[in-house]
């Protein structure tokens, strides 16, 4: 049953264009190198095990209508983000920032925003649900994460999204603090997954993360991780902060927040 709701050939029909952007930097170069092979199979095994994966996976989030969106979209969590390396960016309106996306890939890439703006977006107004109690309804816009992570080209050892952030919400002792958040594959890959630059037909404020935040609708607020500097592919979370894949499932909250 659920075989039939998944849009197979639509799916196969953009990893293949992602494949093909992603032949196109090098294929022509090293057409005949062994790594280059490894890269499209790593590719093509992934699609397959994604598309097995997303069978149980895409129901989507609630969408709203735009008479529906919050008046007021509460900050939370970090609303600034004290370092020198942020603000040097916040002052030249992210010119200089890139995505940096690296780990588990076969083509590490450094987005800046317009590449990001480039790439397929989709927008969705649905409601935010934080732990603590308070939601809000709002018109997000981004590029799909699966397009980023199509070009980016996951090897096949690759089962987590990790997402770091730019705001260090405590300085522990044991040096962790950072912000950080991850996710699986299914939710890598679902539809509404985007990297967001837009909130309400507006850039994204300091409050909400710019330059961009995640938006994974079908979790908890903490899960969106704001002012996102790197993405990194990886099979394993327990080496990254204190190990539990992200700032507040290392404190005690689930990793897995799903609504
Ligand atoms: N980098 C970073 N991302 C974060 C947080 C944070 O403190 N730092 N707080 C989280 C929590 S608990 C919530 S509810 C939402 C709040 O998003 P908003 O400020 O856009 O409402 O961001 C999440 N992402
Ligand atoms: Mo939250």
């Amino acid at each position: 049953m659920s075989r039939m709701l998944l849009p197979r050939r639509k799916f196969l029909g953009l990893s293949a264009a992602g494949l093909g952007a992603g032949l196109l930097g090098g294929c022509d170069l090293m057409s005949d190198s062994p790594t280059v092979e490894g890269w499209l199979n790593s590719a093509e095994s992934l699609t397959y095990r994604v598309q097995r994966l997303l069978g149980g996976g895409r129901s989507m989030a609630r969408e709203f209508t735009p008479e529906d969106i919050s008046p007021v979209f509460k900050v939370n969590g970090d609303t600034e983000v004290d370092t020198d390396e942020y603000k040097a960016l916040l002052a030249e309106n992210f010119a200089q920032w890139r995505l940096r996306v690296d780990g588990l890939v076969a083509r590490p890439l450094d987005l800046s925003l317009a590449d990001l703006r480039n790439l397929p977006q989709r927008t969705q107004i649905t409601r935010h649900d934080c732990v603590e109690g308070w939601s809000a309804i709002g018109k997000w816009q981004g590029a799909t994460l699966s397009s980023v992570l199509q070009r980016a080209v996951l090897k096949p050892e690759a089962r987590f999204v990790v997402f770091h952030c730019a705001d260090f919400l405590e300085r522990a002792a044991d040096g962790t603090g950072q912000y950080y958040e991850s996710i699986d594959l299914i939710d890598a890959f679902h539809p509404q997954t985007i990297l967001a630059h837009r909130l309400n037909d507006a850039p994204l404020s300091q409050g909400h993360g710019a330059p961009l935040r995640l938006r994974v609708e079908r979790q908890l607020g903490y899960k969106h991780a704001k002012f996102v500097m790197r993405i990194e592919l990886t099979d394993r979370l327990d080496q990254i902060g204190r190990g539990k894949g992200g700032f507040w499932p290392d404190r005690g909250y689930e990793w897995y927040a799903g609504i």
